[in-house]
C-alpha cells in the first residue's frame, strides 16, 4: 500500500446538478484527503492535454464540447490507494451499468446524448496523476 494522490473532476454535469459537494462527502467518508481543490472553467488546452489519449475516437469532441459546457471542479486527493479506490468510488464508466452504491450508479444515468456524462473522472495510474495534476494544478506537479 502506497500513500499516492489522484486527479478527480467534478465534471460540468455534475456542477449543474448541485452534486459536487456529494462527491466530496464520498470522497472524505472514504478517508481520503483534500489536498487541492478549484471551480474553473477548463481551456480547450487542459481538455486537449488531459484527454490526449482519446484524441480520433468518436466520442472526443462531443467530450471536449461536454466538458467545455460550464464550470467544473478539479480535486487532487491523497490517500493510500487513492486511485484505484476512487475509480471503485466512481463505478463503471456507463452510468446505467456502474453498481448501485457508487457514485455514478447513484448519481448518473444515460441521457440519450452523443457522450457519456458520468459526473466524475478520476486518474487510472500513477502517471496518468502526476501527468493530470501537471494539467490542472501546476503548482502542485511533481
Ligand atoms: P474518466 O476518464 O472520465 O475517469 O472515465 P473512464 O476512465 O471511466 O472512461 P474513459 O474511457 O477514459 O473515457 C473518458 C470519458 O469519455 C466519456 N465517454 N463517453 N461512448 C461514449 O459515450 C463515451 N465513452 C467515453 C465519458 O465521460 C468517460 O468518462
Ligand atoms: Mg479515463
Amino acid at each position: 500500500m502506497t500513500t499516492e494522490r489522484s486527479l478527480i473532476l467534478v465534471k460540468p454535469d455534475g456542477y449543474r446538478r448541485g452534486l459536487t459537494g456529494e462527491v466530496l462527502r464520498r470522497i472524505e467518508a472514504k478517508g481520503y484527503t483534500l489536498v487541492a481543490l478549484d471551480v474553473t472553467s477548463a481551456t480547450q488546452e487542459q481538455l486537449a492535454a488531459h484527454y490526449a489519449e482519446h484524441e480520433g475516437k468518436p466520442f472526443y469532441q462531443p467530450l471536449v464540447d461536454f466538458m467545455s459546457s460550464g464550470p467544473l471542479t478539479a480535486v487532487v486527493v491523497e490517500g493510500e490507494d487513492c486511485i484505484r479506490g476512487f475509480r471503485s468510488l466512481a463505478g463503471a464508466t456507463n452510468p446505467t451499468e456502474a453498481a448501485p452504491g457508487t457514485i455514478r450508479g447513484d448519481l448518473g444515468r444515460d441521457w440519450g446524448l452523443k457522450v457519456q456524462q458520468n459526473i466524475v473522472h478520476g486518474s487510472d495510474s500513477p502517471e496518468s496523476a502526476a501527468r493530470e495534476i501537471a494539467i490542472w494544478f501546476p503548482r502542485l506537479a511533481s
